[in-house]
């Protein structure tokens, strides 16, 4: 198997230990489950890990559900962005909205995979931003995962693991072979794009270039089969254009209930004309580089942050997500979480 944290491949030991983690010690307790009553072993099981063995000795120790082998065909996605693109209020609003049953519609369920790992995940980005909060840039040099979820649906049971890291990282030639190894082992890629940013664009950025985009598509060229990865641009801040046509009709539908290739289509033509239109070409590279890929207008927050008095930075009115499922549904789409002839559809000419 491989590690979705490492990219390494290594074979799962097929031995009854499993790592429990001991909170007030703040370390993993190996625990031979071998003479434990079987309903036990499961329960030990699914709530315990196991240590990547990582081969290549090349990251910070690491731990995966002591499930995760059990499944498979599991998916590894990541973000890829400038710094400030939005790519960490984008997850975090898609991962709250698959958890409280936005992929309902297409008959799929979220659960957490990594207990651990997913309440870090809830307690430093989800419940700040259901409180209005906005969220802080993402620490340079964390290759960790943000978050692996287990989704149950008509394709069978897929845990899908999500890497968000710093756009700074991305865009170094340095600290990219390190942050953004997790492409290696991708099979799904979401480029954001940020429609304006005045409030945060204090650098000067050339319009030819959006060197994340540039470099990850480099490193994934070298990766036999990255032509057949499945791509999708989100185009996120578009509350931003929220006046400005055809923006405002996508918007305006909110969250789709339905899989509809064709529609899909539409909203990447428009999103393609959008890009195109304000220079940012440079942008529109994951749609060339890769045989299947979608493109998608989405707002995390529903609004511009707002610096108060005290200097903390917030959503005054609160978050209102709007379609930021659309990236994730086309990309379960094409990668078959979503099953059918629909699905097969999405993302092609
Ligand atoms: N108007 C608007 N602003 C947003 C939206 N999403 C994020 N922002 C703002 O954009 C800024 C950056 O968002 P992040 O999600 O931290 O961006 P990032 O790509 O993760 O940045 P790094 O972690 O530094 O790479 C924050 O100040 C947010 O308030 C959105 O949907 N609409
Ligand atoms: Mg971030
Ligand atoms: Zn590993």
């Amino acid at each position: 198997m491989r590690c979705p944290i490492c990219a390494d491949e290594f074979a799962w030991p097929d031995e009854p230990v499993v790592s429990l983690y001991d909170a007030e010690h703040a370390r993993y307790d190996l625990v031979d489950i071998s003479a434990l009553p079987a309903a036990k072993q499961a329960d030990l099981t699914r709530r315990g890990y196991r240590a990547c063995p990582n081969p290549s000795g090349d990251t910070t120790p690491h731990y995966l559900p002591a499930t995760y082998a059990d499944y498979s065909d599991p998916l590894v996605v990541g973000l890829i962005g400038a710094p400030t693109s939005g790519k960490t209020h984008l997850l975090t609003a898609m991962i709250r909205q698959a958890y409280t049953g936005g992929l309902r519609p297409y008959r799929i369920t979220a659960a957490a995979l990594d207990f651990r790992r997913h309440a870090h995940f809830r307690e430093t980005y989800i419940e700040p931003f259901e409180r209005g909060g906005a969220l802080p840039g993402t620490h340079t040099g964390i290759i960790e995962a943000a978050d692996i979820l287990l989704l149950r649906g008509p394709g069978g049971e897929r845990p899908v693991t999500f890497f968000d890291v710093a756009g700074e990282d991305l865009e170094s030639p340095e600290a990219r072979n390190r942050a953004s190894r997790f492409l290696v082992g991708a099979d799904a890629v979401i480029f954001v794009h940020a429609s304006e940013d005045p409030l945060d664009t204090k650098r000067q950025v050339a319009e030819s270039e959006n060197k994340s985009f540039d470099l990850a598509i480099e490193r994934l060229q070298g990766i036999e089969g990255a032509r057949a990865l499945p791509a999708t641009i989100a185009v996120t801040k578009a509350d931003r254009l929220r006046y400005q046509p055809p923006v405002d009709r996508w918007l305006r539908r909110g969250d789709e209930q339905v899989l509809n290739a064709e529609r899909i289509r539409a909203e990447s033509r428009d999103v393609y004309a959008y890009l195109h239109h304000v220079g940012a070409g440079a942008s529109l590279r994951p749609f060339e580089s890769f045989a299947r890929s979608t493109l998608h207008f989405v707002s995390a927050s529903g609004g511009d942050v707002v610096v108060g008095d005290d200097l903390t930075r917030r959503f005054p009115r609160g978050v209102r997500p709007v379609r930021v499922l659309e990236p994730l549904i086309s990309i379960l789409a094409m990668t078959g979480v979503i099953p059918g002839s629909e699905a097969e559809m999405v993302g092609r000419p």
